[in-house]
Formats: structure tokens, sequence, C-alpha cells
């Protein structure tokens, strides 16, 4: 099987245009039939004859096609796996161009696995649209430049679902004859048929309400099932904020008089943004104390967010085709991400979001599937749902920000919605409009939207004390992938700072005018446009540590030797958090580098704990800096995680980086035992939860300390006088009295993951288990939990896990968190030496991928990896890619992902 490419250069401007859809569903679980009139124009732009109309179509049982009310014979159309032809010669006014359409399909909602199109999940009827799904429901132009107003009419069994929904308002609510109630919905806004929603089921409300700027009331509702309406205040409450946020910001108004979310078990990814009715996965929508994390009450108010924001970045302005796809996600990313920064901690916002550009961006962008922001090709536009496409993207939008300076990104924000309300747009209007808005020249920042892989900024300095100048030396270089071979030099913001003994040092960079704008000179913006470039700064008294990409400035690869004294001022005296945060990752780099060495030769433990004593005496300082976040310090303690470490080593051993990361995370264990009871003492104490930033940063820094006096307690053998006992006593009691699951889950996770604790641990987890069986998202919890433990036998115990009662393979949440959870996050099992984890993944594909494609084909990232480790895993990993590209009638997902990445 081959299949086909879909290129860039190839877009035309579609030959017929859809100016009003009319859609009726009759709604069976087994034989739905969907009748749609169509008002049809043939598009005046398009220089192809009125005479062939190709309608997109998939999976679908044509019933009739007429044209302006006459029904055509079998001759007039020809049936295509994915398309239907209809000759029109003769039929239409070539003219005018204007026709009406009219085709009634069947599809079958109830066998609909791929969770694609319209498909019944737990008795509900509902639709994923994004992409290309809306072609599994009717014939249609399903592409995202061809935009009409939609008009919904629902017919259902009146008693099995009570409620009815679809985009915009609703305009009528009949029983029919027959019995079955009759439901319509009109949505006055033009929008292509990705943001079509429907849903019919048993569901319960929440409603408020908000006034806009303007003065006008919207309803807000969001619809669960009936057990689960205790948990949706936290994402009405993140809705109201998203809403006012997005008003005060970036001045933008909410345009309906009725805003929905539906929540559903059985779905593909997080949430969709349909205009008017946002379907969420109830994973990013429920939450209350007792079941939800603090990482899940930030998530749902992260994609509440996220959804809402795309009413204006994605839905009253779209992308004109997909490969424009990070014009709304990049851009809505950046929108979240500074929404969420502004209702917690900025610092740790930022350091999150780098952590997972870091961890998972980077490999995707160093890997097999490496593609560009704006790719130029695809086979499955699934598949581009990337890392890249969504955080590059938005990184690529943050250093637009950061170029230009907020008041100008505003300026270009505004001009992009006034120049485009309505409109389906490219990459380049919204770089245009930033460039007109501001008067800058970005011509050469688009070449961030072409060239894939990350680039590497190398910085090397001198201080020359007798002429007070310090010379910064920056060179950029960036690796080669498929779509491009040589990189032209990026156009990349450089924030930095001088910092001295003290602190920031003013600066007085040679050749600049002098920023009179803000007050702060100690920090500056270079622009590096070449691929070589010098800056010295001057009067620079004593010689400075430079601080360097502040607040990560730019998506690339630091590359800077500097000493631990060095690092140590930065993680210490630095007043940016970012790169505090990141001389400590780099320090703890260096440090498990050293120990993988000195492990590898076989040396004695002595080497090791003089090789981890700097960072240990690093850390000991930032633990008596009391004006510190709390959420800062733990997230300084954490170690950088086997992922990152993986995915920068030339060639991963894994267990010897796991084994050097735990010999250092022993040591830090031990080395500030004392510090760390005495911080876990001061932050456990009960009290009534609140999933405000602090608190969050509160029981964060909590568990890490507990985390690393369970591995004390656990592990050392040097602790000599301290009641190690006690310490797991206060982890088991944690897990037990908790008021929240944040501590809950923590306490549970190191009793599973210490040695000691068999016994114990074994009881919990069945005794957590009997508490929440009832509830699907906190069982996800509990099977994450084993599929991540560093006990032996993980692949067993996964395996297991998916004979329980409460797994299916047809939930992609399931799926998630058992296998990707062990495949992503339990590398040692994972790359077990007998190619035993790569097997099984290969064969569960196959098997997912005749029941839920877009499932399948994610679940295959961790092989495309394969390039990362040593010949024999090589091998392994490829042949079982091999296994999966020689099963016949693969989809398109995954037949993607396996060619691309052997
Ligand atoms: N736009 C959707 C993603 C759709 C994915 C389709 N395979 C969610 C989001 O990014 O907001
Ligand atoms: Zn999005």
């Amino acid at each position: 099987m081959t299949e086909k490419t879909i290129f860039l250069k190839d877009y035309t401007v579609p030959v017929f245009l859809i100016e009003k859809t009319e859609l009726y569903f009759d709604l069976h679980s087994k034989a739905t039939r969907v009748r749609s009139r169509l008002q049809m124009r043939h598009n005046p732009e398009s220089n192809s004859p009125a005479t062939l109309l190709t309608l997109h179509g998939v999976d679908l049982t044509l019933i009739s096609v007429s044209v302006d009310q006459t029904e055509l014979s079998k001759e007039r159309y020809v049936i295509n796996e994915e398309s239907l032809d209809i000759k029109l010669d003769g039929l239409i006014d070539a003219a005018g161009g204007i026709f009406d359409l009219a085709i009634e399909t069947e599809i079958d909602p109830l066998s609909n696995t791929s969770l694609e199109g319209l498909y019944q999940s737990s008795g509900m009827f509902c639709t994923q649209c994004e992409a290309q799904g809306f072609r599994k429901i009717s014939y249609y132009l399903d592409r995202p430049d061809v935009m009409s107003e939609f008009t919904t009419t629902i017919e259902a069994d009146a008693d099995d679902f009570p409620v009815m929904l679809s985009n915009g308002n609703k305009t009528a609510d009949s029983i029919l004859a027959n019995g079955r109630r009759c439901v319509s919905w009109h949505d006055p806004f033009k929008k292509p048929a990705y943001l079509f929603a429907l849903v019919a089921g048993n569901l319960q409300k929440i409603e408020d309400t908000f006034t806009t700027m303007s003065g006008r009331d919207v309803i807000l509702q969001i619809f669960v099932e009936a057990k689960d309406l205790d948990k949706c205040a936290h994402a009405m409450d993140s809705l109201k904020r998203s809403m006012t946020w997005d008003e005060e910001v970036y001045g933008r108004e909410y345009d309906l008089d009725i805003f929905m979310i539906v929540a559903v078990d059985d779905f593909n990814m997080g949430a969709m943004e349909n205009k008017g009715l946002n379907i969420f996965n109830t994973s990013c929508v429920l939450a209350k104390p007792e079941t939800t994390t603090d990482m899940g009450f930030q998530r749902v108010e992260a994609v509440v967010a996220h959804e809402y924001f795309h009413n204006w970045s994605g839905n009253r302005v779209t992308c004109r085709d997909w490969f424009q796809l990070s014009l709304k996600e990049g851009f809505t990313v950046f929108r979240d991400a500074s929404f969420s920064s502004d209702m917690g901690s900025a610092t740790v916002k930022r350091v999150e979001d780098v952590s997972l550009l870091r961890s998972a961006q980077f490999p995707e962008d160093g890997g097999p599937l490496a593609h560009a922001v704006q790719p130029a090709s695809f086979i499955e536009i699934s598949n581009f749902y990337t890392l890249t496409i969504y955080e590059k993207g938005a990184e690529l939008v943050r250093m637009l920000h950061t170029l230009l300076g907020a008041e100008n990104f505003r300026a270009g924000s505004d001009l992009y919605f006034d120049r485009h309300d309505g409109q389906a747009v490219t990459i380049d209007d919204f770089v245009a409009a930033m460039a007109d808005a501001s008067g800058r020249d970005l011509q050469q920042f688009t070449r961030w939207y072409h060239q894939a892989s990350t680039p590497v900024l190398a910085f090397s300095d001198n201080y020359d004390e007798p002429s007070a100048q310090y010379t910064l030396n920056i060179t950029q270089s960036c690796p080669p992938s498929a779509e491009t071979d040589t990189k032209l030099p990026f156009h990349i913001p450089v924030s930095m700072s001088l910092i001295g003994e003290a602190g920031a040092l003013p600066l007085h960079l040679r050749g600049a005018e002098q920023n009179n704008d803000t007050d702060d000179n100690t920090q500056t913006i270079i622009e590096l446009k070449d691929f070589e470039q010098s800056f010295v700064f001057e009067k620079v008294n004593e010689k400075p540590v430079a601080s360097v990409m502040r607040g990560f400035s730019a998506p690339v690869r630091i590359e800077f030797h500097r000493s631990n004294d060095d690092l140590r001022r930065l993680m210490t005296t630095d007043n940016d958090g970012f790169c505090r945060w990141d001389a400590c990752q780099q320090f703890a780099i260096n440090t498990i580098e050293k120990l993988q060495v000195q492990l590898a030769s076989g040396s004695s433990s002595d080497d090791s704990s003089q090789i981890c004593e700097p960072l240990v005496a690093a850390y000991r300082s930032v633990l008596q800096d009391v004006s510190l976040d709390p959420a800062m310090v733990s997230l300084m303690l954490t170690l950088p995680s086997l992922a990152y470490l993986i995915d920068i080593a030339d060639q991963a051993d894994v267990k010897n980086i796991d084994n050097a990361r735990e010999t250092l995370r022993l040591a830090i264990a031990e080395g500030l035992h004392n510090e760390l009871q005495v911080i876990y003492q001061a932050y456990d104490h009960l009290q009534a939860y609140q999933a405000s930033a602090e608190q969050i940063a509160a029981r964060s820094l909590k568990n890490t300390a507990l985390a690393y006096l369970m591995l004390f307690a656990d592990k050392s053998i040097t602790g000599k006088d301290i009641n190690k006992k006690q310490i797991i006593e206060k982890c088991q009691w944690q897990f037990s009295n908790a008021n929240n699951m944040t501590d809950v889950q923590t306490a549970l996770h190191l009793l599973v993951n210490a040695e000691g604790c068999k016994a114990v641990s074994e009881t919990a987890l069945e005794s957590f288990y009997k508490r929440w069986k009832d509830e699907s998202l906190v069982v996800n919890i509990w099977f994450s939990l084993q599929a991540s433990s560093r006990s032996a036998g993980a692949l067993e115990r996964v395996k297991a896990l998916m004979g329980h009662d409460a797994f299916e393979l047809t939930n992609p949440n399931k799926l998630r968190s058992v296998v990707s959870v062990f495949c992503n996050q339990n590398p040692v099992s994972f790359h077990a030496e007998d190619g035993s984890a790569y097997e099984f993944l290969s064969d569960l594909i196959i098997k997912v991928d005749s029941i839920n494609p877009q499932i399948a084909s994610r679940l295959l990232t961790p092989l495309t990896r394969w390039a990362k480790f040593d010949k024999a895993r090589q091998d392994k990993m490829k042949a079982a890619l091999n296994k999966i590209s020689e099963k016949p009638d693969l989809s398109k997902d995954v037949y993607e992902i396996v060619n691309k990445s052997l």
C-alpha cells in the first residue's frame, strides 16, 4: 500500500462554496439518517469550470442526491472510497453557478470506534470533526476554507435523549407525531465543517451567566453525567476567568448568546473548540479536591481557557488549509499560557512549558518525524497535531511578542482580527499583521515556520579586566532534517543580563542605543540574525556571569560551558526565575554526566559522593533562601527528567543514565536530610483545599521533600540515628488522611516505588481501588501509578492491568494511563534489553489500529526514537516497526508514522 501525500504547494481555492448548510439528523444507534441541504455556489475565484463537483465522504452509505429538487440518476455520480463525484454539466445555471444540493446518507454511530465523525459512547451521541471528521457524517466540502452558515435539526427518542445540542442558538423544540423529539439550532457565524458539533444524551447541567464588556448576557452551561455534577464548578470558574481575561488582554468579546461545554469519557484528545459547543474529554473538565490532583485542576483551567480562546483565534479567524494548523494552535497555546501565567506563578508556568519542550518537543524535532511549524506536506493530517505545531508554534508567537513588545504585539493582534474576521487565512497573514502594526521587518523571522529541527546556540565569553570589557560570542546552527538539509540563520531574540556577585549589573552594550523606555538597564534583548555574532559590553567593573535566554527567550538548545561556581551564582543570585532553575538543571546534568562515567568505570561510591557534593552544597544555599517561592524550590530540587537526559545523550544507555540520576537523588536525600525534614514538617498541615497558586506551591514542595525523605528511608545506608520507619509511617499517614488527591497520589506513588514497602503498598493499592472504583478518572490514576512503577516486572504488570475489569481497549484515557504511561514514563522497563516491551507495543498497535487509528498512531511515538539507543535495541525497535509496516490494511495514520520513521 502507498498512501497519497498532500502538498501545501498544490493548494488551490475551492471550486465551489457552500453558502448555507441545513442538516437533519434522524438519530439511531446503528442507522442514523443524515439529510443535508446545501446552498451551493461556484467560486468566482476558481479557474475550474462548474461542471464537476467532488465532495469528501468516508464510510457513508449514500441514499440519494438531488440537484435543485431533482433526484440524480446513478449515471450522474460516482462513489469513490473517499469522495463523491457529481457531474453537473447541463444541470445548473452555469452563469450564476448557484444551485441547491440535497444529499441523504446513512451512518452507523454505534460501530464507530474511531471516535471521529458521529459516534455513540456510553449511550450518548457526540461528534468530533476536526480535522476531517465531517466527511464521516455527510458528503461535503470538508476543508476549512469552505465556510457556511449552519442550521441543524436533531430528531431522537425524547426519553433517552433529553439533551440535544448543536452549534449556535436553539430555535425550535417540539414533539413529532411519531413521539420523537425534534430540536433545531442555528449558528449565525459562518464556519468550516470541522467546527460543527452535535450532542444527544442523558445529561445534567450546571448553569451560570457572564456579562460581556459591551453588556450582553451570555448563558454558560456545562453538561455532564448526573454523577459528575459536583465536579463542574472549577471548569465554570475557569471559563468565566477566561472570558474576562480575553476581554482585558486581547479586547475579544464572546459573540453568541450561549456557550456550552459537554464532557465525554471516550475522546481522542483533550477537548474541541466547536463553535458555541465545546466538547471535552472528562479528564479536562471534571475536578474536585478528593478526586483530582493539582495538576488536574491546572489542566482543566488551561484547557477550558484554550478552547474558549479559540473562539477568536481559530473560529472567527480560521485556517485556510491544514498546513496552517499552527496559525490557530500556536497562537492559542501562547494565549492560554499567558492566561495561566497570569492566574498563577509566571515562572513556574514557564519552567513547566520549557520542561515539556525539552523532554518531548526537542526529541520530536530531532527525530525522523521532525517537521516545520508550517509543514510542506502530510499524508494524514491527524498526525500533525504535534508538540511542534502546538508548543513550538506557541514559542514562535512568544518570540514575536518579545521582539515587538507587548504594545505592538497587541496592535498586531487587533489588526489581525480586524482584517481577517470571518476569513480562513494563513500564517503569513498573521505575521504580516504583526509586521504592519509594528513597522518591524519580520521577513527573516518567518524562517522559523519553514525550517524544522531545534537550533543550537553556542555561547562563549571573555572578560578583560583592565578595559572592563565583557565579550559574548554567539554562534547559531541547526541540524539537518527531512524537509531542509541546509538551514539559513534564524532571527533569534536573546534576552540577557550580566550577573555580578551581588546581582544584575547595568549594561552598556557597544553600538546599541540606550533603551530609555524602561527603568531596567540590567537586561537587554539581543537580536541574533547571523551565524556568528559578538557583543561587547563596556564599563563592566567585575567579572560577570552571563545570564542568557532569560525566560527562555527562544526555543533553542543552549550550549554554554560554565563552571560550578558560575552556575551556583546563577542559582542563587540571578533575578530571572527561569535562569535560576535552568542553572540548577545544567548543574544537575553536568553532575549526572560525571556520575555516568564513574558508574560505568565501576569506581567506588566515595567517588560518587565527591561528584555530587558541589550540587548538594548549592542546593543547601537554595534551601536557605526564604524569599524563594516554594514552587520554585520544588522545581529546582527536581532533577531533569529521564526523557530529557535521554534526548541530550548522543547514544542513551538508559540504565546507566537512570543509575546516575538515582545516585544523585540519593546523595541529595542524604546530604539535605535535615533541611528536607524541616520543610516537610513546615508544610505538613491540613487545610481546606484550594487550587490556588500558593497552596499548590506548598503541596509541591512538601511532596518533593517527602519523595527525598522516602528515598532516604528506603535506600540510605549512611543514615544512622534517624528513624526511617517514622518516615514510611508519615507517608502512609498522608496516604490515608490527606483531604486531596495530590497528597494521596504522591504518597501512594512513593509507597509503590519504595523497595522496602511491598506489603504496605499492595494494601494501599487495593484500598485505593476499592474506594475509587466508580470514578473512572481516579481509576486512571491508579492504572498510571502501577504502569510507571520502577519495581520489577513492569511489563507483566501492564499486561495484567490490561486484563483488569476497569480497562477498556476502546477508551483512549485507559490506553493512555496504562500503555502510554508505561512506554513513555517507565523508560528503564520499556527499554528492557530483551526487547519484550517493543514487541508488546507493536502487537498492541496493530490491534488498536483497527479500532482507533488516531490513538494507534500516537502510541507509536516511543518506537520512532530508535536512533537514540544502542545497536541491539535499535534493531529490535526497527523490527517492531517493520512488523507493523508489514500488516496489510494499516490506517493512513499508522502507515505514515511507521514509514517515515523506518
Ligand atoms: N483543535 C482540537 C484538536 C483537534 C484534534 C483533531 N485530531 C483541540 C485543540 O487544540 O484545541
Ligand atoms: Zn487548540
